[in-house]
């Protein structure tokens, strides 16, 4: 009885609150938005069309650099070009949502995984044990809470040769139970430093090497979450995300003079960590504004949908770990197992019908992808803005 109920609720409620959420979601886990056209790009002719070769950047470190092809390399008896393999860089790919992406994408056979990771050798055991052919990744070493370490993945992946066809920002933290704050390597609160911060230097250094690769699709992907969005249930259970007017994001989130927290408010790991996917969700469409009519890059955002079993959980109460699952499962109905999460991201990767940019995808019960509704917050230019442009000053890069 209960559970029907409560399916009942899940499948028409919604919050009205910004102006943007349908009465009627037919969505499992109370998305409150409205589906929209997805876009069937034409993706082989695209593919037929993109002829040219391959560069490769850098040729002076032999002994790392792997032989690279062209996009369009093989011609099948009947004539028929066919697509090289794709190069995908997936940051914490060591476990969760990030390793399961990377086991999809390297079973279909068309994509090398560089799994960027902070344990090389906990990657290495998590990408045996997971079944993932060797030929089929590369670990390189990345610790998002360091600006340097990821200014040397970058120069390392350079060198390494292989070429960048879609970049996932999927790494994060998460620090429900912290009582004070803790940093990263520049002195940057350890949740917004890790999870928006790291990404944004890497993903803006990375962009050239995006920009260089000859593959039809090439595209970033900022991992965000339905937290984040105010315009949904899970995204008004308290501490909710909001960046205020990033007083605290300004002052570099040293928590010495100025607050550890966005919005310049008292530390708070549950809200630091929505705040930051609120960052990421804004990253992906200031990305999309500046670059993606120059570059043809499709920029994307999505909530792969509630991993109630990942590592992500680390940090909470035992409690909160032991009923998280079931009360997913039967109660909101939001769960999805790792391995589903893992081919969503996938088809964000590689789906030809996913190549639309700006877009922040989710799926519905039935395990179909839509254009889901950021909230207000989420979805404000000036606040995208805003993060950016204070964030280019905090990495270096302004
Ligand atoms: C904070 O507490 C911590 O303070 C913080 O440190 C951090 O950990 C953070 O997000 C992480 O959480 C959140 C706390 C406060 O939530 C809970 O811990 C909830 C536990 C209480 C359980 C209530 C019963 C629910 C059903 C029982 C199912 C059994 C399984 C339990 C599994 C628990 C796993 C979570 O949360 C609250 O304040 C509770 C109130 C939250 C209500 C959500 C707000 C919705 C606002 C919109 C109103 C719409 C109402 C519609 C009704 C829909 C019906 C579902
Ligand atoms: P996991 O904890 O399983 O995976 C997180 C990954 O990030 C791990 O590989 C971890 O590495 C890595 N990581 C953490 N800190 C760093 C760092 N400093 N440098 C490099 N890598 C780091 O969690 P999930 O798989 O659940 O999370 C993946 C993404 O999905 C996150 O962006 C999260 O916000 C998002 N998400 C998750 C949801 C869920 O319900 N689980 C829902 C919505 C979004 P290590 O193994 O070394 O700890
Ligand atoms: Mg939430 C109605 C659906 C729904 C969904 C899809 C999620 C997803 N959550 C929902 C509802 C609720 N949650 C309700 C009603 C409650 C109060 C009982 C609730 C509580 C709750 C807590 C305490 N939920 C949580 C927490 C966490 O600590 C997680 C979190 O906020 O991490 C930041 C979490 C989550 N709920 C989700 C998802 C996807 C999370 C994981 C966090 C994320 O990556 O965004």
């Amino acid at each position: 009885m209960a559970l029907q109920a409560t399916s009942l609720v899940s499948s028409s409620f919604s919050i009205p609150k910004e102006g943007k959420c349908s009465a009627s979601s037919k969505d499992s886990s109370l998305f409150g938005v409205s589906f929209s056209e997805l876009v069937k790009a034409d993706f082989s002719s695209s593919a037929l069309r993109c002829k040219r070769e391959f560069k490769q950047r850098v040729g002076t470190v032999r002994a790392q650099t792997v032989t690279t092809t062209p996009a369009v390399n093989k011609t099948t008896p009947e004539g028929k070009k066919t697509l090289r393999k794709g190069s995908v860089v997936i940051t914490g790919a060591s476990s969760g949502l990030g390793l399961a992406t990377a086991k999809a994408l390297a079973e279909t056979g068309k994509w090398h995984v560089i799994m960027a990771c902070r344990d090389f050798l906990k990657t290495e055991r998590a990408a045996k044990s997971a079944g993932i052919a060797k030929e089929n990744y590369t670990i390189m070493h990345l610790d998002l809470a360091s600006l340097d370490s990821v200014r040397q993945f970058v120069d390392n992946f350079r060198r390494s040769g292989w070429p960048l066809d879609v970049l996932v920002c999927n790494a994060a933290v998460y620090l429900p139970t912290a009582k004070e704050p803790t940093y990263t390597a520049e002195g940057f609160e350890l949740s917004v430093g890790t999870n928006h911060l790291g990404h944004f230097l890497l993903s803006r250094l990375l962009l050239e090497d995006l920009n260089k690769s000859d593959y039809p699709s090439k595209r970033l992907i900022i991992v965000g979450s339905i937290t984040g969005n105010t315009n949904t249930l899970a995204g008004n259970v308290p501490p909710k995300a909001n960046l205020g007017d990033m007083r605290g994001l300004a002052g570099g989130l040293t928590g010495l003079n100025t607050s550890a927290m966005i919005d310049g408010g008292d530390f708070d790991g549950a809200k630091a960590y929505k705040d930051s996917k609120v960052c990421n969700m804004l990253t992906m469409q200031e990305f999309h504004r500046r670059y993606h009519e120059e570059t043809g890059i499709t920029f994307a955002s999505l909530y792969p949908g509630c991993i109630a079993t990942t590592g992500l959980f680390r940090e909470h109460i035992p409690l909160f770990r032991l009923l998280f699952p079931p009360f997913q499962k039967y109660i909101t109905k939001g769960f999805v197992s790792e391995e589903e999460s893992g081919k969503r991201l996938a088809q964000v990767v590689s789906d030809p019908s996913l190549t639309k940019s700006g877009v922040y995808w989710s799926w519905n019960k039935n395990s179909a992808s839509f254009e889901n509704q950021l909230s207000q917050e989420a979805s404000n230019a000036d606040k995208a803005r805003k993060v950016w442009e204070i964030s280019e000053k905090l990495v270096g890069l302004a």
